[in-house]
């Protein structure tokens, strides 16, 4: 089975030109069916706009992917068939034993609103100025006062979250200026924006927690004790400090790795990753994870390009997630 070419990339100039405007791509709505339809559309539409069949084609190998299952699940082997996940491994019991994490989340009842006083700085300065209880605040970045879901009680509080996934119910497959200014609700699927990010981070050293679970009700969890994002003229490169946790890592492979949207291609990959892999991020060539995929009821999923929510060390890359979460927070010394 000979893998489709590529076709070309896709430019920001081919991007404005060619009928791929934001509303094609716009953040939000539709239920999860109707999403990864209209987005299977958008990729073939993608695809007539790139053809790769006329003279002079220029040959595109596909992605290299990531295994299908994590080799910390296989033991080293070299077996990629176990696609059923009934064989529990002694990690997955250990991390059953471990229970469900507390997602930042409200459990039951909608977000209670709290606005308490703000804009704040950053979650921290709320969480030490007493507001103890996770939801929405607001965050002054800048001139510019964004709302941002924190997390006071997870591991001492202040934890500001800057991606959410639980349900499909936010397109992610969008363009650069989405991803730069941030889309989706802020007590639900979102994205706070690489600008806003990059101003939280700009201002001291911070920690990345990014927490992950299943469809099994497993959860994982990957600390990073240093993450910030360069600026817009960087490309909001990414800075990371050190791995540790249960997850595994499948984000040092990105570290020091410009941010790549379907529209802005700074990827490491003669081919253009955000487009195989349906999202944005700081694809290197291409991904060990894709937290911005396409969310994919149930898990295991079939697709070429593997274009799902995934973590590559903690379920392969053939598996997508139920739910994910980044949240930073400023190191205290
Ligand atoms: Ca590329």
């Amino acid at each position: 089975m000979r893998p489709r070419e590529a076709g070309g990339t896709l430019a920001p100039s081919t991007a404005g030109g060619s009928g791929l405007e934001g509303a094609d791509l716009q953040a939000g709505g539709g239920p999860p069916c109707g999403l990864v339809s209209q987005q299977s559309s958008l990729i073939a539409r993608l695809e007539r706009l790139c053809p790769g069949g006329a003279g002079g084609q220029q040959q595109v190998l596909p992605p290299p992917l990531v295994p299908v299952v994590p080799v910390s699940l296989v033991g080293g082997t070299s077996d990629n068939s176990r696609l059923d996940p009934a064989p529990e491994s002694q990690r997955d019991q250990t991390l059953r034993q471990q229970g469900t994490l507390a997602f930042p989340l409200p459990a039951g009842h909608p977000a209670v609103p709290t606005r308490p006083a703000g804009p704040w700085q950053d979650c921290a300065e709320a969480h030490r100025a007493g507001h103890g209880q996770s939801g929405v605040y607001e965050l002054r970045l800048g001139r510019h006062v964004v709302s941002a879901w924190c997390e006071q009680q997870l591991e001492g509080g202040g934890w500001t979250v800057i991606q959410r996934r639980q349900d499909g119910s936010v397109n992610f497959f969008t363009t650069w200026q989405h991803y730069k200014a941030g889309f989706g609700q802020p007590d639900g699927e979102y994205w706070l924006g690489l600008e806003p990010v990059h101003q939280l981070t700009s201002r001291g050293d911070n920690e990345l927690l990014v927490l992950l679970e299943d469809w099994g009700g497993r959860g994982a969890r990957a600390h990073y004790d240093g993450f910030s994002l360069e600026p817009e003229s960087d490309h909001y490169r990414l800075r990371l400090g050190q791995y540790h946790g249960d997850a595994g890592d499948s984000l040092s492979w990105h570290n020091d790795k410009p941010f790549s949207t379907v529209d802005r291609d700074r990827d490491s990959y003669s081919g253009n990753c955000a487009l195989y892999h349906r999202g944005g991020w700081w694809y290197h060539a291409c991904a060990h994870s894709n937290l911005n995929g396409v969310w994919h009821r149930g898990g295991h999923y079939r697709n070429r390009y593997q274009d799902g929510v995934y973590w590559a060390e903690f379920r392969g890359g053939a598996y997508s997630l139920k739910k994910a979460a980044m949240l930073i927070r400023p190191l205290r010394l």
